[in-house]
């Protein structure tokens, strides 16, 4: 799976690179991800998407609509797909990133470097604002990241927010995966021994909690376990973030094919006719 991923190239020349976008509520644990999945690439502790060791009570963290590149072997080179970590959902309208922000996002509107204004959803005409997006501006898989620990606590608001996105994903055709994390801190037996996790029904109750919230199907979701305070590779978690990522990498490249077939579509369609 390592090699598939450290291989994968991809297949459409219009997109060089796959865009991911994670969210989810305050301190879920998507800068952690970002971490985790450069830890396993690299094979070795890594830090570029600054996880904070206090979210997940006060205000989100993650303030920029940042992308994070992930470093290759050699020298200015990179993964061909990114992340876009995005400020946390908040159930307050004025904290937090706007359900409007994050649609504009999904549909590539939204420049690289953007700082969300909680109170205030991006503007046309704005610097940071592209009016026409091509499909490499756009999204090509949404993530959705919960805390296996806490699904029950978050807020319905912040749930009917992430429903509303989801539903926006949807209608724009956009692939999307749950990543359920802070398994080790949801079941103790899982804490003590990870391969728990496939035999876990807490962990299994968990994941249907969070099917049922989203409305997301179980095959769609993945339990995850983040690189937070190890720091030499652990092949159990690398194991589970792995078959995360590469149905990630898989939908976000199947994605893009269809768009491009279809847009091509569209055209001979069109010449036809003429
Ligand atoms: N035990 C455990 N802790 C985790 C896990 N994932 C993340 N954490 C911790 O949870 C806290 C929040 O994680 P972040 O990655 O900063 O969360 P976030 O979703 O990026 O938060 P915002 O950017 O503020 O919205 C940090 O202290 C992490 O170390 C996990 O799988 N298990
Ligand atoms: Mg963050």
């Amino acid at each position: 799976m390592l090699r598939k991923l450290k291989d994968f190239q991809p297949g459409t020349a219009e997109v060089r690179e796959l865009k991911i976008l994670l969210h989810g509520p305050i301190g879920a644990g998507k800068s952690s991800l970002i971490n985790s999945i450069n830890t396993v690439l690299q094979g070795h502790n890594t830090s570029g998407a600054l996880a904070d060791s206090s979210a997940g009570e006060s205000q989100s963290f993650t303030l920029k609509f940042k992308t994070h590149r992930l470093k290759k072997d050699g020298p200015g080179s990179f993964y061909p797909f990114v992340f876009t970590d995005i400020m946390g959902l908040e159930e307050d309208k004025s904290m937090g990133v706007q359900t409007k922000d994050i649609n504009k996002i999904l549909k590539g509107h939204v420049k690289d470097g953007y700082t969300f204004n909680p109170v205030k959803p991006i503007e046309k005409g704005k610097e940071m604002y592209i009016s026409n997006p091509s499909l490499k501006d756009k999204v090509h898989c949404l993530v959705s990241v919960l805390p296996g620990d806490r699904i029950s606590l978050i807020s319905d608001d912040v749930i009917q927010k992430m429903r509303a996105v989801r539903l926006k994903a949807r209608d724009l055709e956009i692939p999307q995966v749950i990543i359920m994390s802070m398994v080790d801190k949801a079941c103790p037996l899982v804490k003590e021994n990870l391969r728990k996790i496939y035999t876990s029904k807490k962990i299994k109750e968990k994941m249907e909690e969070c099917s049922h919230k989203l409305g997301v199907p179980m095959n769609c979701i993945f339990p995850v376990q983040n690189y937070h305070e190890q720091v030499t590779n652990n092949t159990d978690m690398d194991l589970l973030i792995l078959m995360a990522m590469t149905d990630i990498v898989r939908f976000a490249n199947d994605y893009v094919e269809d768009q491009v077939y279809s847009a091509n579509k569209y055209d001979e369609d069109k010449v036809c006719k003429e």
